[in-house]
């Protein structure tokens, strides 16, 4: 009996390690990229199994800021535009692209294949291991803690708090440039109340923004908690799930000028209030990803009819009557990548997205 089953292991190994030996293993594939992507092979080698920010060990936390950190102090990759760090790359593309990724049918997939490319670059360029964060606010939403005791604030192990009073002034903005958003004076004194002095980011220079302006400035931030009960609870999250179509689903998130998209901006105040320089707030990224996520919950409650659904008007407010974006549609990413078609960002499981939600 027992030399029955010790040959039968060695038959075993010896089938695995002739399989394993066969097969040359793909030489030089880096752990995200995938292998045959021009023969139309969109199987993933691996996944990106992503996690809310207070899921990260502590030490998965730490590197991923280094990680942001170490971003921001890469030079940018293409050399001939205004943005000085690698980091400032992902936030100048989308300063570029603004007019053309938000309010329309392209808004989600656009802003996926984003944060892919922006997790790709952190593991990449800066080495970072862990689950790719998001930020799920209704967990804060729902606790009793005051929010700036979340741990995505936390000054050492996450991203810093709020704005510091009277230590940033929005500058003269001669050729209307800044694109502010429709506020009344009082209301941008609190929404760009000030410099965040502490966390990781608290002495690091951004250089563009706010909006299409290019000002050396501080991560700016004034949080609004009230914008937390209002627009990022469950309640909202539930009320997205339950849209039957994609065209419902993207206007009860994009059209609003809160929604729970908005909401995530509005909530911190500062650069990300700003439709253009939003992605100087590293958190731009967590909060994209949430969203990214309950697009995702959605898809996948009913994949047969909504994995590739997609709609809305190609450009900026337009309605059901404009041209519409279709799954061959092209987005782009100037200086960052090549371009990719609606239908390749609709899968999470298949390249080039590789992801999943925990
Ligand atoms: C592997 O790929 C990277 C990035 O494309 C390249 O810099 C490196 O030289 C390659 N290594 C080998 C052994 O081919
Ligand atoms: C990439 O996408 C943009 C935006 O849709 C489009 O204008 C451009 O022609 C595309 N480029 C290629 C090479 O397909
Ligand atoms: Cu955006």
């Amino acid at each position: 009996m027992l030399r029955l089953r010790f040959s039968h292991l060695i038959l075993v190994i010896a089938c695995f390690l002739s399989i394993v030996l066969a097969i040359p293993a793909p030489k030089n594939v880096s752990e995200y990229q995938t292998v045959s992507r021009h023969q139309g092979n969109r199987r993933c080698l691996k996944v990106d199994r992503r996690k809310e920010w207070r899921d990260l060990s502590i030490k998965q936390r730490k590197q991923y800021l280094d990680a942001v950190l170490c971003l921001h102090s890469k030079l940018p990759l293409d050399p001939t535009r205004d943005a000085t760090t690698r980091f400032e790359e992902f936030q100048l593309t989308h300063i570029l692209l603004t007019d053309r990724i938000h309010f329309v049918g392209q808004f989600l997939p656009w802003h996926r294949h984003l944060t892919i490319l922006y997790n790709k670059a952190l593991r990449q360029e800066c080495g970072y291991k862990g689950p790719s964060p998001y930020w799920d606010w209704t967990r804060d939403a729902e606790s009793n803690q005051p929010l700036l005791q979340s741990p995505i604030f936390h000054p050492v192990t996450g991203f810093g708090g709020d704005g510091v009073p009277g230590t940033y002034a929005l500058p003269p903005d001669p050729n209307g440039e800044a694109e502010l958003g429709p506020f009344t004076p009082a209301e941008l004194i609190n929404i760009w109340r000030g410099c965040v002095r502490n966390g990781p980011f608290a002495n690091s220079v951004f250089h563009l923004g706010p909006g299409k302006m290019k000002t050396p400035h501080c991560l700016v931030r004034g949080i609004n908690e009230p914008l937390l009960q209002e627009w990022l609870s469950t309640a909202r999250v539930q009320e997205a799930l339950a849209t039957q179509s994609y065209e419902e689903f993207r206007l009860l998130i994009d059209i609003d000028f809160y929604g729970i998209h908005g909401g995530g901006h509005g909530i911190l105040g500062g650069e990300m209030t700003n439709g253009f320089s939003a992605p100087g707030d590293p958190l731009f990224y967590l909060h994209h990803a949430n969203l990214d996520r309950v697009w995702w919950l959605w898809q996948e409650a009913d994949p047969a009819n909504r994995r590739y659904d997609i709609s809305g008007p190609i450009v900026k407010f337009g309605t059901s009557l404009d041209p519409q974006v279709n799954l061959d549609f092209q987005l782009d990413f100037p200086s960052l990548g090549s371009n990719v078609t609606i239908r390749e960002t609709m899968d999470a499981s298949l390249e080039p997205n590789c992801f999943t939600y925990e």
